[in-house]
C-alpha cells in the first residue's frame, strides 16, 4: 500500500469504521444508562512514563461530543472542570451554570460527581492525612462537591480513596487513617442531607470505589470486599446512604473475578453504580474500553447484572489509548465502545432466553432425585448432569461468536 498522507488519514479511519458495521445509532445508545466522564473524552494521554499525545479539550467540547454520540449522561471529577483555586468561589458558580447551560443545549445530564482527592499536592498524605487542616479541608471539598451534585442534578456521587494508604510503613497507623477517612465521608452524606432538605431532593447515593494499587504502595481499602466490611464497620453515621462503585478493571486487577466481586456487591445490596471498562490480571491500570480483552467474561458479568434487574449507570471509565489521536477519540474511541457494550448487555438478554442454557441450568439444579447420605452413590447418580457445566461454556462462546445462528467456516 502506498503511504497515507497525513490529510488523508481521517478519511481512511472512518471508512474503515463504517465498514465494521454493527453501530447503532445515538437514539438506541441514549435509551440505556451510559455515562461518560469528563476525564475519559478529556484524557491527554499522560501517565508516568509518557507525555501527554492529545491537545486538552474543554468539557463544552466533551459534552457536545457525547451528545452527537448518544451517551446520555457525564459525570465529572470536581477539578476536572473547576481550577482548585476557585473552588467555593464565584468561579466555581460561573463554571456551574456553563455547565448546565452545555448539558442542556445537548441532551445530557450529570448523573455523577467525584472529587479528586488524590491528584494536588494537598493530597500527597492523602485525604485522611494526620494533618487536622488537611483532613478539615478534604471535608470541605466532599461536601462542596455534594452542593455541585445538587445543582447539576447528579443522583450519584462517587469517592476513589486512592490515596488513602501509604508508601512507607509504619508511618501510618490504619485504625485512626480509616476513622478519619469515615470522618469525611460523614460530613459528604450529613450535607447531602441537608442540601436535599432545602432543595426537595432526594439525598444522593455515594458510592465507594475500589483499587487495588496505585498510586499508594499499599491501600487501606484494595477492593470492594474490603470497602462491604468499611461500610458495616460503625465507623459510618450513614451506613444506608453508602454503596459501591466497582470498576471491572479494578477487581481484575488484583486478580479477582469481577463476577463475583459484583456478586458478593449485590447480595449486600450494594451495587449502585460500576466502571465499565478491560484489561488484563495482576498489572495496572490500563483502563482499556470495555470488551476489548476479556468478552467472554463481559458477557457473563452482564448476564450476572441482568437477571437481577441491575441497569445502570455503566460509567465509561476507561481511558482511550495514547495512540487515538484527538479525532478519533470521538470519531472512533466511544462510539465503538458504547456500542460493544450495547451489544453485550442485548446478547446476555439473549443468553437468559435461550433455550439450551435454560434447560441445562434447569435440569443442573433439578439433580437426579437420588437422596441418601452415600456420597459416591449422590455423585453418580448427578455425573451425566454435570457434563453441562461444559456445554453451558460452550453455548455461551456459540452465542458470543454468533456461531448460534449458523455462523460456520467451509472446511
Ligand atoms: C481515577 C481512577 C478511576 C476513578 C476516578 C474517579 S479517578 O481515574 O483511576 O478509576 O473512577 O475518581
Ligand atoms: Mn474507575
Ligand atoms: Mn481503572
Amino acid at each position: 500500500m502506498s503511504p497515507i498522507a497525513p490529510a488523508q488519514q481521517q478519511s481512511l479511519v472512518s471508512r474503515l469504521t463504517d465498514a465494521c458495521g454493527g453501530s447503532y445509532t445515538p437514539e438506541t445508545r441514549r435509551k440505556y444508562f451510559i455515562s461518560g466522564p469528563q476525564w475519559a473524552g478529556a484524557y491527554e494521554g499522560n501517565a508516568l512514563f509518557h507525555a501527554p499525545t492529545r491537545r486538552p479539550v474543554t468539557f463544552e467540547k466533551v459534552i457536545e461530543e457525547y451528545g452527537k454520540i448518544g451517551i446520555a449522561y457525564w459525570c465529572t471529577h470536581d477539578t476536572d472542570v473547576i481550577p482548585p483555586e476557585q473552588l467555593g468561589k464565584d468561579g466555581q458558580h460561573e463554571i456551574v451554570a456553563r455547565i448546565r447551560k452545555a448539558l442542556a443545549d445537548n441532551g445530557l445530564k450529570c448523573s455523577m460527581v467525584t472529587t479528586e482527592t488524590f491528584h494536588h499536592a494537598v493530597f500527597a498524605a492523602g485525604p485522611a492525612a494526620e494533618s487536622p487542616e488537611i483532613r478539615k479541608y478534604a471535608a470541605w471539598r466532599v461536601c462542596n462537591t455534594v452542593e455541585i451534585g445538587h445543582e447539576l442534578g447528579a443522583q450519584f456521587a462517587v469517592y476513589w480513596p486512592g490515596t488513602l494508604g501509604y508508601q512507607i510503613q509504619g508511618a501510618v497507623e490504619e485504625t485512626q487513617t480509616l476513622r478519619w477517612y469515615a470522618e469525611s465521608l460523614n460530613a459528604a452524606c450529613h450535607r447531602d442531607v441537608e442540601v436535599a432538605a432545602s432543595k426537595g431532593r432526594p439525598t444522593m447515593k455515594h458510592c465507594l470505589e475500589a483499587k487495588p494499587f496505585e498510586p499508594q504502595a499499599e491501600i487501606l481499602l484494595p477492593t470492594s470486599d474490603a470497602m462491604l466490611g468499611f461500610i458495616a464497620s460503625g465507623l459510618l453515621d450513614y451506613p444506608d446512604m453508602v454503596g459501591l462503585n466497582p470498576e471491572y478493571l479494578h477487581e481484575l486487577m488484583w486478580g479477582g473475578a469481577p463476577r463475583a466481586a459484583l456478586a458478593r456487591a449485590l447480595t449486600a445490596g450494594k451495587l449502585w453504580h460500576f466502571d465499565i471498562n478491560d484489561g488484563y490480571r495482576l498489572k495496572h491500570d490500563v483502563d482499556i474500553a470495555v470488551g476489548l480483552v476479556n468478552p467472554l467474561d463481559w458477557l457473563n458479568v452482564l448476564v450476572l447484572l441482568r437477571s437481577h434487574g441491575f441497569n445502570g449507570p455503566f460509567n465509561l471509565d476507561y481511558k482511550p489509548p495514547r495512540t487515538t489521536s484527538n479525532w478519533g477519540v470521538f470519531a472512533v474511541s466511544f462510539p465503538t465502545a458504547v456500542d460493544r457494550f450495547i451489544t453485550l448487555w442485548e446478547m446476555a438478554g439473549e443468553v437468559m432466553e435461550d433455550s439450551i442454557i435454560r434447560e441445562a441450568t434447569a435440569a443442573l439444579r433439578a439433580g437426579s432425585g437420588v437422596s441418601g447420605n452415600d456420597p459416591r452413590e449422590l455423585f453418580e447418580a448427578n455425573k451425566e448432569l454435570m457434563t453441562l457445566h461444559e456445554l453451558i461454556g460452550h453455548r455461551l462462546v456459540q452465542i458470543l461468536l454468533g456461531l448460534h445462528r449458523g455462523r460456520v467456516y467451509l472446511v
